[in-house]
C-alpha cells in the first residue's frame, strides 16, 4: 500500500501544509482486513488551527472574481480525470466498493468540477425593478465565510465534491472532516486542490471521529455553515447544536427508498432495476433500494425473476472486475445486517434468499454479507421501516396503486423512491405523490446525478439540498442591494404616486 500511497501515515491538511497528528489508528482495507494507512485522530486544538487558517484564507479568496475561482476547479476536474483510475483503485481498497462503482464515483467527482467550475460565470442574482423612480434593485450570492463539510465513508470522494466544489467557487473557505474509514479520498483530493493552484488555507482537512472534530467543528464561532451527510442520529444532535448558535445546517441523513412494481410493469426490467438498486454498493446508498412494494399479482412472477438474477452476483474483493458485491464496510455494519435479518425473521417475513454472513473459504478476510430478500413483509416492521445499510431488500405486496403510494409514503425518510408502469396517467400520479426527494420512473432508486438536487423529505433531512444549482444556497447567502440615483430621498412604500 506504501508504495501506490507513498505514505502510510496520513497527516492534516492546515493552511496548505501537511501536519502531523497524533494519535493515529489503522484504517483497513474491509475485503481483506489488510492494514492500508494510518490516520490521525486529530482534536479542537487541530479544528482551531484549520478554522484560523480558514478564516484568514477566506477573505482573499472571496476578492478573486468568482470565474478565476473556478479555473481552479476546472484543474482540478482535468487532475482528477487524469487519475480516474489511480483515484478509483485506492477508493476500492479504503471502502470496498467495487472498481466499475468506484470508477462511477470518481466520474461522478469529476463532472461535479466541471459543473461547479461553470457555475463561476453565472452564480446569477436577479435584478428587478424598484418600486421607486430612479432606483434599481438586485440580489447577489455572496459567500458565508468558513464553512465546515463532514461526509461519510461510503461515497468519500463524491460526496465530498458536491459540498467542497460549490462553497469553494462561491468564495467560501473549507474546513474538512472525512470519514476515518476512508481518508485516502480526502488525502487525495487535497493533493489534487494543491495541484490544480488552491491558494494555501482555502481548503483544509482534519482527520478524526465525529465526536472530537466533528463536535468542534459544529460548536466553532467562525464556522457559519455545516453541511453533513451521514447517520440520523448525529443529524440531529448537530441540528440541534446549530441551532442552538443560529448557524445554517444542511442535513443528508439516509433512506427507506422504494420501488414499485405495478401489475403492468416490465418484469424483467424491474428485477434488473432492483437487483442494482438494493445489492449495487452492498445496499450501503442512502438511496439504496430496500423495499419492493409488489402488486400482489406479479408477486411470483417478480419473486422468481429476482432469484434468477440474484446467480449472477459475485462476491469477493471489488479489486477482481469480475467481481459485483463487495464487503461491508466493517464488523459493526455487519453485525448491524446480521441484527436486522434476524429481527425480519422474528417479525414473521418470509426469508427468500441470502440472509447470512458470506464464509471466505478463509483466502479473504474481509466482511461480506449474501444479498438478502424477504418476501411477504409488511409495512409495519422493522426491516421495511429502519434503514439496515446493506444488501437486504423486503417485498411488501400491496392490492392496488393507490395503496402502493400510501406504503411508500409511511416511512420516516423521503429520499428515494421508483415505480415500474407503462400507465403514463400512473406515472404521473406517481411523480406528484411519491413524497420523496427522488423519484425515478422505470429505473432503481440509485443513480442521482449531479446537476440535479439531490436530498428528500421528512428524516432524510432538513430541507436543504446537496449538488445541483441548489447546493449554492446552502453556502451562499443572499445580499438585496438598492441603489437610489433620484438625488433625492425616496420612502419606500410612502413615497408612491
Ligand atoms: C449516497 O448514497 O449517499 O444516487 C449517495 C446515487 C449516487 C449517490 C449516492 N449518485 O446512488
Amino acid at each position: 500500500m506504501t508504495t501506490i500511497l507513498q505514505t502510510d501515515k496520513l497527516k492534516n491538511f492546515i493552511a496548505g501544509e501537511w501536519q502531523e497528528a497524533n494519535p493515529t489508528v489503522a484504517v483497513h482495507n474491509p475485503a481483506t482486513s489488510e492494514e492500508i494507512v494510518h490516520v490521525p485522530l486529530s482534536g479542537k486544538k487541530e479544528v482551531d488551527q484549520a478554522v484560523a487558517a480558514a478564516k484568514q484564507a477566506q477573505k482573499e479568496w472571496a476578492l478573486v472574481p468568482a470565474p478565476q475561482r473556478a479555473e481552479v476547479l476546472y484543474e482540478v476536474g482535468n487532475i482528477m480525470k487524469e487519475r480516474k483510475e489511480r483515484l478509483s483503485q485506492l477508493l476500492t481498497m479504503e471502502n470496498g466498493k467495487v472498481l466499475e462503482e468506484a470508477r462511477g464515483e470518481v466520474q461522478e467527482g469529476i463532472d461535479m468540477a466541471f459543473y461547479m467550475a461553470g457555475e463561476g460565470r453565472r452564480l446569477f442574482g436577479q435584478t428587478t425593478p424598484a418600486e421607486l423612480k430612479d432606483k434599481f434593485a438586485m440580489s447577489q450570492r455572496c459567500p458565508v465565510g468558513v464553512v465546515g463539510i463532514i461526509t461519510p465513508w461510503n461515497f468519500p470522494i463524491a460526496i465530498a465534491t458536491w459540498k467542497s466544489f460549490p462553497a469553494i467557487v462561491a468564495g467560501n473557505a473549507v474546513v474538512w472532516k472525512p470519514a476515518t474509514e476512508t481518508p485516502i479520498m480526502a488525502y487525495e483530493l487535497a493533493k489534487i486542490f494543491t495541484e490544480a493552484g488552491l491558494p494555501k488555507g482555502v481548503l483544509n482537512v482534519v482527520f478524526g471521529s465525529g465526536a472530537s472534530v466533528g463536535d468542534a467543528m459544529v460548536h466553532h464561532d467562525d464556522i457559519r455553515v455545516i453541511s453533513f451527510t451521514g447517520s440520523n442520529d448525529t443529524g440531529r444532535d448537530i441540528a440541534a447544536a446549530c441551532g442552538r448558535q443560529l448557524k445554517k445546517v444542511s442535513l443528508e441523513m439516509g433512506g427507506k427508498n422504494a420501488v414499485i412494481v405495478m401489475e403492468d410493469a416490465d418484469l424483467d426490467l424491474a428485477a434488473e432495476g432492483i437487483i442494482w438498486s438494493a445489492f449495487g454498493t452492498s445496499g450501503q446508498r442512502c438511496t439504496a433500494c430496500s423495499r419492493v412494494i409488489v402488486h400482489e399479482h406479479v408477486k411470483e412472477q417478480l419473486e422468481e425473476r429476482l432469484l434468477v438474477k440474484l446467480e449472477e452476483l459475485t462476491i469477493g474483493n471489488g479489486l477482481d472486475e469480475s467481481i459485483k458485491i463487495g464487503p461491508i464496510i466493517n464488523r459493526a455494519g455487519l453485525e448491524k445486517i446480521k441484527k436486522y435479518v434476524q429481527i425480519g425473521k422474528e417479525d414473521g417475513a418470509t426469508l427468500l434468499a441470502g440472509g447470512e454472513e458470506w464464509k471466505t473459504n478463509g483466502e479473504l478476510k474481509g466482511y461480506f454479507f449474501t444479498p438478502t430478500i424477504f418476501t411477504d413483509a409488511n409495512a409495519t416492521m422493522r426491516i421495511a421501516r429502519e434503514e439496515i445499510f446493506g444488501p437486504v431488500v423486503s417485498l411488501i405486496p400491496v392490492k392496488d396503486f393507490e395503496e402502493a403510494i400510501e406504503v411508500n409514503n409511511q416511512v420516516s425518510y423521503g429520499l428515494s423512491s421508483s415505480i415500474f408502469t407503462n400507465d403514463v396517467n400512473r406515472v404521473f400520479r406517481a411523480q406528484r405523490d411519491l413524497d420523496t426527494g427522488i423519484v425515478y420512473v422505470n429505473a432503481g432508486t440509485t443513480g442521482a446525478e449531479i446537476h440535479l438536487p439531490f436530498g428528500g423529505t421528512k428524516g432524510t433531512g432538513n430541507g436543504h439540498r446537496d449538488s445541483g444549482v441548489q447546493a449554492l444556497d446552502v453556502f451562499t447567502e443572499w445580499k438585496a442591494i438598492y441603489v437610489d440615483y433620484s438625488g433625492k430621498l425616496q420612502r419606500a412604500q410612502i413615497d408612491i404616486e
